[in-house]
């Protein structure tokens, strides 16, 4: 990963934040900056650490010049920002992404190689901030850079988490859980800022709309810059660590109690310590309300600030100067804190800070997993935050009184009124396996006999039909299973508070509107939209795929592709061009032989770079579905196994990989983990199956693993339950470096077949339609079990690959649909991807067309680039516009 390879524009100055300085200062200043860190100047007694602190120091020095022009500038001009809410920033690593964004990739290359580094040992010094759990974080990641790379005045807001995801190792074939320590070698992307703290209150009373709270942390802000690619705007990102009020109480250690002379401080730290390591499951703490609530306040008081600064009180003026994008629920709390802001700390009225609030938030939903859409119980706010319990209540009041106004609903009141006795709220469908507390958290098991099946009691007292009628929309809800216990809807809170609710692609967008949000949309249609997910084709093209950037470059003409990814269409007319085929196919084998020695050195498994190399890396869960994937890889044992020599000699030579990292509580995902390690432990010992097939497992599978598995991959797999992947963002990254993708009409795989070419991808299973359909009837006479179903499961069921009691439960849980198991449909999609599998075969014999397919591809995939995406949300729910920094 040479970095003077990639096709950027390495002309000092190209960009406005390259430098003019020649070679001699560059090198001046790596040395300088090598001194300044502590280390020694004679490069041959480094360490690639000490080497990669000093290239970064320098890189810093650039980086941070930029930042303060931009910021500067957009501050002159009084712009309007966006303010991207995040409880999850996957960023990554920074160095190369950094050094290349600037322009800088020729200047440092050709220095490096000068002084005898190598990059690729540089880029792997450096720590993973991994400040997410998957698609949300990495989403919000990959936002920022389209965002500074468009030129508009954006931030983005989180929590500077001391440990970020947890690393995950395995032990014996298990997951094994170890802590992120990911800042004691200090963060050289950041800038600590003293200077900017804000008081964070909890608990307490309110007496007269006047809250006291009873504990307080502080907040103390830290920049991140965030460069954009050939422009010189540098965006960023703040991120808060939480702090005591009051460091130390030395009375209590000179009175010998040390334990209690630190508790405030370590109090206040567990706030931003941990990133919970959950991504669908609901986890009932308080500790994580803690910590959305954190962020978000002090996000929210910083920009009123800034705001208060230079217009003082003109409030309604707010709406012109910013933007807040809620992603997903984590901060939706700002709807009730902007509105406490304004009112109790500004003097405000109601109406006032209400319209002021509703034109500034926007709320985007990521999963329609009923378990990941938070609803807090009303006792845990109304504990933590009781001025904000106050506020939701009279929002939900004033927001149920609108709704009797509207023509719409005013029928269904009527005639809900007429009709007695009212009928009690329809109970949700609650799926196997839903979280409804942290108990139920802890003990996730999907296959379980579902909470849903106890149906909520009937209401014995007789309620006020209005009432009755206007349930549905309400905020504050009653728990269907605990009666008595009232929770708060966040998503429904961030719906009514929200200028405009969108989902993260097509069909997904769709079914909130059907579905979780289906009573919102009917009486305010205007608020929802779609915004299909995009990735940045800097980190996932061009940067991590350097050979084939430098030949997409080379057929186009120029490397405008990498900020106008729509101009990758262009590679169309080379698809059946035999001469650059060759030279495709050329760069996909040398990538594999990089993934097959960077698998080597974190797995110690050698494998052959001549199969198919099959790809399926996201979080770990039933409705992804690596359990499909897995049956698939034991029917293809099966039949190796009971072929004849001959027979043997036809199959198509596979490498299988699997990665992903699995929620701590989640009982059924560890179990497909250690299926998969178990499955390849059988297969890549048993002679008679030699190099036909291979299965690993890639542990901690993160950011930088994928920089490197996505360009080696040739198959990816994107098999969710059709309806349940709300988009996906890697089928995007492997579309874009040429991996053929099999996968079920689900997120983005849909807009990505119109894109590409449906005949192109190998689709598979039931649409989406019929999934509901499926489980509420069709499931319980289901027997039509494939019997290469039957076998690969029995294969599990009879230990052909050891652990047999551990996977009881898991194979039951998908063994017998009229017991109402198999809640993602499995079973009855087995058939049909079977069938893709083998087409996938054939059409691997020919490489000719894989390869045509190939190209086309990553022609299609201009439209998944989150600088469209952006674009979009700055015209359509933004309204902010580029504003870039003059050459001076
Ligand atoms: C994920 C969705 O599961 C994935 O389909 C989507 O591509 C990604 O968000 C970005 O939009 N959701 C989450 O990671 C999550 O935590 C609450 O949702």
């Amino acid at each position: 990963r040479a970095i003077a390879e990639p096709p950027v524009k390495t002309a000092p100055g190209s960009n406005g934040v390259a430098t003019s300085e020649g070679d001699s200062k560059l090198k001046e200043s790596i040395l300088q900056n090598l001194l300044n860190t502590g280390s020694s100047t004679h490069i041959e007694a480094l360490d690639a650490k000490d080497v990669y602190r000093g290239v970064a120091q320098s890189v810093r020095e650039k980086l941070v010049a930029a930042f303060n022009r931009t910021q500067e500038y957009w501050r002159e001009e009084d712009t309007k920002f966006i303010y991207y809410l995040s409880a999850e920033f996957l960023m990554g690593r920074s160095l190369l992404n950094t050094v290349q964004n600037l322009g800088l990739g020729g200047p440092y290359g050709e220095v490096l190689k000068e002084l005898g580094v190598k990059m690729e040992a540089l880029v792997d010094a450096e720590q993973n901030a991994a400040l997410g759990n998957g698609g949300l974080g990495r989403l919000a990641a990959c936002f920022l850079d389209s965002i500074a790379t468009l030129d508009l005045p954006g931030w983005g807001y989180g929590i500077r988490y001391k440990y970020g995801m947890f690393k995950q190792a395995l032990k014996g074939g298990y997951q094994d859980e170890l802590p992120d320590i990911w800042l004691t070698n200090g963060n050289p992307w950041e800038i600590a800022r003293p200077n900017i703290t804000y008081r964070i209150g909890f608990y307490g009373t309110v007496d007269q709309f006047q809250w006291s709270p009873a504990e307080e942390v502080i907040a103390k802000a830290y920049d991140n810059p965030i460069p954009g690619f050939q422009t010189s705007t540098v965006g960023n990102l703040r991120l808060w660590e939480a702090l005591p009020l009051h460091e130390f109480d030395l009375a209590a250690f000179n009175k010998g109690d040390y334990v209690q002379a630190v508790e405030e401080r370590r109090k206040a730290e567990d706030i931003s310590a941990v990133l919970y390591p959950n991504d669908a499951t609901e986890y009932g703490k308080e500790l994580r309300l803690k910590q959305q609530y954190f962020f978000v306040s002090a996000s929210l008081q910083d920009v009123l600030a800034r705001f208060r600064e230079r217009h003082g009180a003109n409030w309604p003026l707010l709406p012109e100067k910013a933007c807040f994008q809620m992603n997903d629920t984590h901060p939706t709390i700002a709807v009730a804190e902007l509105m406490r802001l304004l009112i109790d700390c500004e003097g405000l009225g109601w109406d006032a800070a209400w319209a002021i609030t509703q034109k500034c938030l926007a709320f985007t939903n990521h999963t329609v997993m009923p378990e990941a859409l938070e609803k807090w119980p009303v006792a845990v706010i109304g504990k933590l935050l009781p001025r904000h319990m106050e506020i939701i209540d009279k929002i939900d009041t004033i927001w149920k009184d609108s709704l009797k106004e509207q023509e719409k609903v005013l029928g269904q009141v009527e005639a809900a009124a007429k009709s007695a006795p009212p009928k009690p709220p329809k109970a949700e469908i609650k799926p196997k396996g839903a979280v409804e507390s942290l108990t139920d958290a802890l003990t996730f098991k999907a296959g379980e006999p579902s909470g849903g099946k106890e149906e909520p009691e009937e209401g014995e007292e007789e309620e006020d039909p209005v009432e009755a009628a206007l349930a549905k929309y309400s905020i504050i809800t009653e728990n269907p299973w605990e009666k008595g216990v009232k929770l708060v809807n966040m998503a429904y809170l961030a719906v009514v508070g929200s200028k405009a609710v969108n989902g993260v692609a097509a069909i997904h967008s769709e079914i909130i509107k059907d579905t979780i949000f289906k009573d919102f949309y009917d009486v305010m249609p205007h608020k929802f939209q779609n915004k299909t997910n995009g990735v940045t084709p800097r980190r996932w093209l061009a940067w991590c795929n350097p050979a084939l950037a430098a030949l997409i470059t080379e057929a186009l003409g120029g490397d405008e592709w990498i900020n106008d990814a729509t101009r990758l269409s262009g590679l169309r007319k080379f698809a059946d061009d035999k001469d650059f085929q060759a030279k495709w196919r050329a760069i996909k084998l040398a990538n594999k032989e990089r993934l097959a020695a960077k698998i080597k050195e974190r797995t110690g498994v050698t494998l052959p770079t001549t199969p198919l190399y099959d790809i399926q890396i996201k979080r770990i869960h039933e409705y992804k579905r690596q359990y499909l994937n897995l049956l698939s890889v034991a029917w293809r044992y099966h039949q190796i196994k009971a072929a004849t020599p001959l027979e043997r000699s036809k199959f198509v030579p596979r490498v299988v990989l699997i990665g992903g990292k699995a929620a701590s509580a989640y009982y059924m995902a560890k179990k497909i983990i250690r299926l998969t390690t178990a499955i390849g432990e059988t297969v890549n010992s048993d002679p008679d199956v030699s190099d036909l097939l291979k299965v690993v497992f890639l542990p901690d599978y993160n950011v930088d693993w994928a920089e490197v598995i996505i360009p080696g991959s040739e198959l990816s797999q994107h098999i969710s339950t059709a309806g349940t992947e709300a988009s996906g963002t890697s089928n995007m990254k492997f579309a874009m470096n040429g991996c053929l993708i099999i996968g079920t009409m689900d997120g983005a795989n849909i807009e990505i077949a119109e894109e590409v070419g449906k005949e192109n991808l190998f689709v598979f299973g039931m649409p989406a339609e019929d999934v509901q359909g499926w489980r509420d009837g069709k499931r319980a006479e289901w027997k039509d079990y494939d019997p290469r179903f039957t076998t690969a499961l029995n294969m599990i069921k009879d230990g052909v690959f050891g652990d047999k009691e551990y996977f009881q439960d898991l194979a039951d849980s998908i063994s017998d649909m009229s017991k109402g198991n198999d809640w993602f449909l499995v079973a009855p999609d087995f058939t049909d991807y079977l069938r893709a599998q083998a087409e996938v075969d054939k059409l691997y014999l020919d490489q000719d067309e894989w390869t045509r397919r190939s190209i086309l591809y990553t022609a299609g995939s201009g439209f998944f680039s989150s600088d469209r995406t952006i674009k979009q949300y700055a015209d359509e729910i933004w309204d902010v516009k580029p504003m870039p920094v003059p050459s001076s």
